[in-house]
C-alpha cells in the first residue's frame, strides 16, 4: 500500500494549529480500515496525518520519520502480532539518537488474547512507548490523551505519561 515520495518532496514546515502525526502500522501487518480510521479520527481533531500504510518495515518507517518530522507517531497493529513487532520497533526507534525523544504511541488489537491484551500494556511502555491504548478500551483515552497532547507542537508531554492502558489510566 505504502508508495514513499522521492527524496525532496518532504511536506512543508507547518503544524495547522494541531500536530503533524504520522499514521503507521508494524511490518507483519496488513490491516487497512485501523489506519484510515485513525487517519479520519486525527484529521477530524484538526490535525495533520501522514499515513504511510500497511506492512512498514522499521528502517522505512525510521526514514518516513526524519523525512516528515512529526510531533507524534501512531502505530496502529491489529493481527495479533502488535505486542512483539511493537516491542522491536520501539526498540529500534529510541536507539537512533535524534528519535529517541519522539512521542510514539500504540493501539489496537495487540495480541490475540483479546481483554487480556492489556497485559502488554506495561512492556510496551518500558520497551520505549509513550502510551498503549489497547482496542477494548475504545478510542476515548486516546482522544483524552490527543487533547493532553495537543497543546502547541513544542510544549510535548513529558515521556510515559499519561500512559493508558486498556479501561484504566496508570499514572
Ligand atoms: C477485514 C479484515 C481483514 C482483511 C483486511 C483488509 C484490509 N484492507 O484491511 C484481510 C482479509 C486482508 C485480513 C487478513 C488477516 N487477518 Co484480519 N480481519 C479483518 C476484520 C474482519 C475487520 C478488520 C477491520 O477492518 N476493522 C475495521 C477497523 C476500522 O477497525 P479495527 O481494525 O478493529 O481497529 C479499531 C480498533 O482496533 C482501534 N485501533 C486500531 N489501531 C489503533 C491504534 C490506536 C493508537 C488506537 C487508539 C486505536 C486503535 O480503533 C479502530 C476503530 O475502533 C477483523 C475482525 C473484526 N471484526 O475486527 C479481522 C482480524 C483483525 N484479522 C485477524 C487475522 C488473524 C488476520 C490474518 C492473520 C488471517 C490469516 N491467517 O491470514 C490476516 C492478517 C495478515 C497480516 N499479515 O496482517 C484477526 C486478528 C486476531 C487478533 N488480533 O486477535 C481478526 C481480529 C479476526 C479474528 N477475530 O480472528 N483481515
Amino acid at each position: 500500500m505504502y508508495s514513499p515520495a522521492p527524496t525532496g518532496d518532504a511536506p512543508p514546515d507547518v503544524r495547522c494549529g494541531g500536530q503533524r502525526v504520522l499514521v503507521s502500522s508494524v511490518s507483519s501487518d496488513s490491516h487497512t480500515w485501523n489506519l484510515v480510521f485513525l487517519q479520519l479520527m486525527l484529521e477530524e481533531l484538526g490535525h495533520e496525518v501522514i499515513n504511510i500504510g500497511s506492512c512498514v518495515p522499521d528502517d522505512l518507517l525510521i526514514e518516513e520519520c526524519r523525512r516528515t518530522n512529526p510531533d507524534m507517531v501512531v502505530i496502529s497493529s491489529v493481527n495479533g502480532h502488535g505486542h512483539l513487532d511493537g516491542r522491536r520497533l520501539i526498540g529500534r526507534l529510541r536507539a537512533e539518537p535524534d528519535l529517541s525523544g519522539l512521542p510514539v504511541v500504540i493501539g489496537g488489537k495487540l495480541g490475540t488474547r483479546g481483554a487480556e491484551n492489556r497485559m502488554y500494556g506495561p512492556e510496551l511502555l518500558a520497551a520505549g512507548f509513550d502510551a498503549v491504548f489497547e482496542d477494548t478500551a475504545g478510542v476515548a483515552p486516546f482522544r483524552r490523551y490527543l487533547a493532553q497532547a495537543g497543546r502547541p507542537a513544542l510544549d510535548r508531554a513529558p515521556r510515559g505519561t499519561p500512559a493508558l492502558v486498556a479501561s484504566g489510566e496508570i499514572a
